[in-house]
C-alpha cells in the first residue's frame, strides 16, 4: 500500500483493506479512555525523556521545540481492544525514531514507558516504539488534535491494540527491563498485536510479559 502518496507512510485513505480478526469496522471516530480529559497548560507542559538515556540524563521540550523538528504522515487504521476499528486516520507528527535519535538510549534498553497525564503509562519494547509509523501525532486529518483524542501530543503506534497509543502523552521512559502499563496491569495483554489478537493478560504465552 506504500507509496500511492509521496512522502505518506501507510498508504492512500479509504483504499480497501483488511482490519485484524475479531474487529469490526465502525463510522466516525470514538473516544476511548479512562478518566477525565485533561486541560493543556503551555506554560506547564513539556515532553521529557528519562530513565535509561545514553547521556545519562533526560531532555524536555517545551510544545514549542517540538514544533520544529521534522515531521511526518502516516495513515493508520485505530484498534480497540473492545472490538471497533476505526479506519484511514491521517496522523501528523514526529516519528518516534526521530525522538530517539535526538535523546539516545543507553545500550541495555529493551523497553519504553509511554507515559501521559494523570499517571497512565503504556509499555512497549523498544523494537515496536521505533517502526517507521510510530508517531507522536499533535495532529488528525489536517487539524490539531480535539481534547478528548489527546491534544495536544498523543503516541500512535498503528501496528498494536489502541490501548499502547497513549493519549496526553507527557514523558518516554528508556528501561533496561519490561514493566506493565496501566492497562497490561488491568488484565489486557501486554504485546497487544491485533493481528494475533493478542487482547487479554490472560493469553500471553512465556516471555511475553515481565515476570509476575
Ligand atoms: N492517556 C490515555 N490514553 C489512552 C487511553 C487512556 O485510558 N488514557 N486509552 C487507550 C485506548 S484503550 C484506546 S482504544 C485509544 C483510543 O483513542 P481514541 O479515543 O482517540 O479513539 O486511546 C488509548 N489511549
Ligand atoms: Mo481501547
Amino acid at each position: 500500500m506504500a507509496g500511492d502518496r509521496p512522502g505518506v507512510i501507510g498508504g492512500a485513505p479509504s483504499a480497501p483493506h483488511p482490519i485484524p480478526p475479531g474487529q469490526r469496522r465502525v463510522q466516525g471516530w470514538p473516544v476511548s479512555h479512562y478518566g477525565p480529559v485533561p486541560r493543556f497548560r503551555p506554560e506547564r507542559w513539556d515532553l521529557r525523556v528519562f530513565g535509561a538515556t545514553a547521556a545519562g540524563d533526560g531532555r524536555a521540550w517545551s510544545f514549542d521545540d517540538l514544533t520544529v523538528l521534522p515531521h511526518i504522515t502516516v495513515v493508520a487504521d485505530l484498534h480497540c481492544a473492545t472490538g471497533p476499528t476505526s479506519t484511514d486516520h491521517e496522523w501528523y507528527g514526529i516519528a518516534a525514531t526521530t525522538l530517539l535519535d535526538l535523546a539516545p538510549p543507553a545500550p541495555g534498553v529493551t523497553h519504553v514507558m509511554a507515559w501521559a497525564e494523570y499517571g497512565y503509562g503504556a509499555n512497549l519494547r523498544l523494537a515496536d516504539f521505533t517502526t517507521e509509523q510510530t508517531l507522536l501525532a499533535t495532529h488528525h486529518n489536517g487539524e490539531p488534535l480535539t481534547a478528548e483524542h489527546g491534544f495536544p501530543l498523543r503516541l500512535v503506534v498503528p501496528h498494536l491494540y489502541g490501548y499502547k497509543s497513549a493519549k496526553w502523552l507527557r514523558g518516554i521512559e528508556y528501561m533496561t527491563e519490561d514493566r506493565r502499563g496501566f492497562w497490561e496491569e488491568r488484565g489486557y495483554h501486554n504485546l497487544a498485536d491485533p493481528w494475533k489478537e493478542q487482547r487479554y493478560s490472560h493469553q500471553e504465552q512465556q516471555g511475553d510479559g515481565p515476570a509476575a
